[in-house]
């Protein structure tokens, strides 16, 4: 059987993810998860916080609470909000769990023993105000790549270069706002990602399905970017994994961490052992050694695009330069930004809508379908309250909603709640079937191929051929003459319901299980079109299913277009 080991970008743990972030990582994952699962696949669907560094840090002084306090409650906000948005990660761990402090304690060994690290005496930005040294988003200033002003200290989040502190122009504390700034030496831990470019150049170069949005950042950095210049792995930090080598002190380095970004995506493999340590597997090996028995797993990663060269670069270099089996991303999806209402969606300014929001005022297939169908796949793409509006009222109410409850309503009131028996399929179903199997095949192969906006498009076609047929074929005026006609329609009609359960499943999972109930049916792929028409045999029983999806009114729209045009407070 087919493997594929999936991960999206493990979300910082400071504070609740808005749209564009879920519809950048996440939301796209779980579509894929569902979908392969599915076609019968074995998946691993792994996510997790991201708890360490600076992030973590300024937020819990934010909330006024330890950080390790934060971050525990955090965690589980997040997972319960994931909960919300049904994504059906098969273990969500943290980065900060004992098995990545181990994990990446043990790769920062197997790198020294390699060669690979060097202590360098490092120039770092000392604030006399605070009385601290300031790494990464402790301190802002202009980008010296793009002019951005808001520049962090680890990279620009406007031109996504990477950057160290003292690259900034103008900088600035951002726990003081204080520009009393001097430059002191300190020892830190620098990876030598240079010694391996011509590797890293060779994979690269080989992954010549990626999309392009991911090999054109990769090559960026790789060749005539800064990327690939040996970074500092270590950090003056409190929180975080404390550096070690292996499991040995590394004399001169007690106070320090490791960076977050050498640990974060260490933990996409710690999170499997998370997940065996939970009892929710027994071999996260199988997933991740090619040495034992990964090497016929295909794993791809999501992400957005400020994270790709994290993973195209960095991460790659930490698992090569280890020398150890581990396995290699074989595909890296990654998106553009989803804006909002003519901005940016802001975590720092509290601008757009919020996971905790978006589920207060709307179940959580409306945000799926929307953010889904309208993923920033070839370019940013906007999110605004009247396309929202617009969008899941036609394709969802008018198309889907009203489709399964005309037919079943239709049905219940000439037939009773059974599939009709009697009359024949003629040329009209003949065509329908033709269609649809025509549609479903190009919906697999992209759903396969992961090209999301082409998926959604092929599926809410083939909704529309449902309430097509039902248009033309008109089962409530045959059945004034030929009853026997009528019955043999709504028995294709009824059929399609469980049909597009399973089709719509990755994309609204609530309302293909409300569909499927209904239908007394099982979720299983239709392997052709008109096998799944026969799924439901005369006489076969089923329910006339509340309400699918309402219509967002004009008042609903404006309300929440008032209510979230100000900043989250
Ligand atoms: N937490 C950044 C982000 O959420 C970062 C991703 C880490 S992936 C290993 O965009
Ligand atoms: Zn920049």
């Amino acid at each position: 059987m087919a493997r594929t080991l999936i991960t999206s970008a493990i979300p910082y743990i400071n504070g609740i993810k808005h749209l564009g972030n879920l519809i950048g990582s996440q939301l796209p994952a779980d579509l894929h998860a569902r979908y392969l699962r599915a076609r019968g696949q074995e998946v691993l669907f792994l996510c997790a916080t991201d708890e360490h560094g600076t992030p973590a840090e300024l937020a819990a002084a934010k909330a006024g609470k330890p950080v390790a306090e934060y971050c525990a409650e955090m965690w589980a906000i997040q997972a319960d909000l994931a909960k919300g948005f049904r994504l059906s990660f098969d273990h969500f761990g943290r980065s900060s769990s004992p098995q990545n402090h181990k994990l990446t304690q043990h790769f920062a060994g197997r790198l020294a023993d390699a060669g690979l690290i060097e202590e360098v005496s490092e120039k770092q930005v000392y604030s006399n105000t605070d009385g601290r040294f300031l790494p990464d988003r402790y301190i802002e200033g202009t980008c010296p790549n793009c002019g951005y002003e808001h520049a962090r200290g680890d990279q620009c989040e406007n031109c996504t270069i990477q950057l160290t502190p003292t690259q900034l122009i103008n900088p600035r504390s951002t726990i003081s706002g204080s520009t009393d700034l001097e430059v002191r030496e300190t020892k830190h831990l620098h990876l030598r990602q240079s010694q391996l470019r011509d590797q890293l150049s060779a994979w690269i170069e080989s992954k010549t399905d990626w999309p392009i949005l991911t090999t054109s950042i990769a090559k960026k950095w790789l060749n005539d970017g800064d990327g690939l210049q040996d970074r500092g792995i270590t950090r003056d930090l409190d929180w975080g994994v404390p550096v070690k080598r292996g499991d040995q002190p590394w004399p001169g380095m007690e106070d320090k961490v490791f960076y977050v970004w050498f640990d974060a995506p260490i933990e996409y493999i710690a999170c499997g052992a998370e997940w065996v340590e939970a009892g929710k597997g027994t071999d996260w090996e199988r997933w991740w050694r090619t040495d034992k028995g990964a090497g016929d797993v295909r794993y791809v990663q999501f992400m957005g695009k400020d994270n790709v060269p994290f993973h195209t670069l960095s991460f790659p270099a930490t698992i090569l330069g280890s020398g150890e089996p581990w396995k290699l991303v074989d595909y890296i999806k990654s998106f553009n930004y989803l804006n909002y209402d003519g901005g940016q969606f802001s975590t720092s300014q509290g601008r757009g809508v919020f996971m905790d929001q978006a589920l207060e005022i709307l179940p959580s297939d409306y945000w799926r379908w929307w953010l889904l169908s309208h993923a920033p796949e070839t370019s940013d793409a906007e999110f605004t309250w009247e396309a929202f509006q617009q969008d899941v009222n036609k394709d969802l109410a008018d198309v889907l909603g009203n489709f399964v409850s005309r037919i079943t309503k239709f049905c219940r009131s000439k037939f009773g709640e059974a599939v009709p028996d009697g009359g024949t399929y003629g040329p009209q179903e003949k065509a329908l079937i033709a269609d649809l199997q025509t549609r479903l095949e190009r919906y697999q192969a992209h759903m396969d191929a992961i090209e999301i906006r082409k998926a959604a498009a092929e599926l809410r076609a083939i909704w529309t051929l449902g309430n097509e047929y039902l248009q033309s074929a008109a089962p409530w005026t045959a059945f004034k003459t030929d009853p026997d006609r009528a019955a043999a329609i709504t028995r294709l009609a009824l059929n399609l319901i469980p049909f597009y359960a399973t089709l719509s499943a990755p994309f609204i999972p609530d309302a293909a299980t409300q569909m499927h109930d209904a239908m007394g049916a099982e979720p299983g792929w239709p392997e052709h079109a008109d096998a799944a028409l026969t799924a439901l045999p005369a006489g076969h029983a089923f329910t006339v299913p509340d309400v699918l999806f309402s219509k967002i009114s004009d008042e609903d729209r404006e309300g929440w277009q008032a209510r979230f045009a100000g900043q989250r407070v």
